[in-house]
């Protein structure tokens, strides 16, 4: 059964959610094979592990017809220069999803198969993931990036996808900005 009305506050500075659902850490031990640099990777994860993103959610379950939320915040940082984001993912269940920034600098990148598309994301401005495209969150600044995602409860999480996939693209550091370079795998 649906759940009943709910009044929620969501903190652009502390990236919580009140009342509060399950909350995801994915440290650099986590997310093998996300960055091009592997070596590089497994050495951040054997020494201090940092986080590389975390996802608190409201209490709507993933359910069909309703519309759960997560704020999800991607600590800034990268690995021999690729910018630290999201693994990202596929819907198996092809429906859209929206992200709201809401502090800090990045974007969405998002592949079909053939197609990339990239899109800036700063406070104040909502990224559309139409259905039939993988999307991937990266931060591209030197702070916390913070997005509100809303999105259908049947949609569903394809990591294989991206794995099976790639993104099209990879996001580096390049002098006080960024670059798209080429998807290669890990
Ligand atoms: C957003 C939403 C979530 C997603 C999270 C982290 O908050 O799209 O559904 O889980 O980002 O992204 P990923 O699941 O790809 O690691
Ligand atoms: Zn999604």
């Amino acid at each position: 059964p649906p759940i009943d009305p709910l009044r929620i506050s969501f903190s652009a500075a502390h990236g919580t959610m009140t009342p509060e659902g399950p909350l995801l850490t994915r440290r650099m031990s986590d997310v093998a094979g996300l960055f091009a640099d592997e070596d590089a990777r497994r050495r951040a994860a054997d020494g201090d592990d940092p986080v590389v993103y975390t996802v608190a959610a409201s209490p709507v379950p993933e359910a069909a017809g309703e519309l759960p939320q997560s704020l999800t915040t991607i600590l800034p940082g990268a690995v021999s220069g690729e910018f630290h984001m999201t693994k990202g993912h596929m819907h198996p269940d092809p429906q859209g999803e929206i992200y709201l920034g809401l502090s800090g600098r990045g974007g969405v990148l998002m592949y079909d198969g053939t197609r990339t598309e990239w899109i800036e994301m700063e406070p104040g401005m909502i990224g559309y993931i139409p259905p039939g495209w993988a999307h991937r969150s990266v931060n591209v600044g030197d702070e916390p990036y913070r997005f509100l995602a809303v999105y259908p409860g049947s949609a569903g999480h394809d990591y294989g996808w991206v794995v099976e996939h790639g993104m099209g693209r990879r996001v580096y550091r390049d002098g006080a900005s960024y670059t798209l370079a080429p998807f290669s795998a890990a």
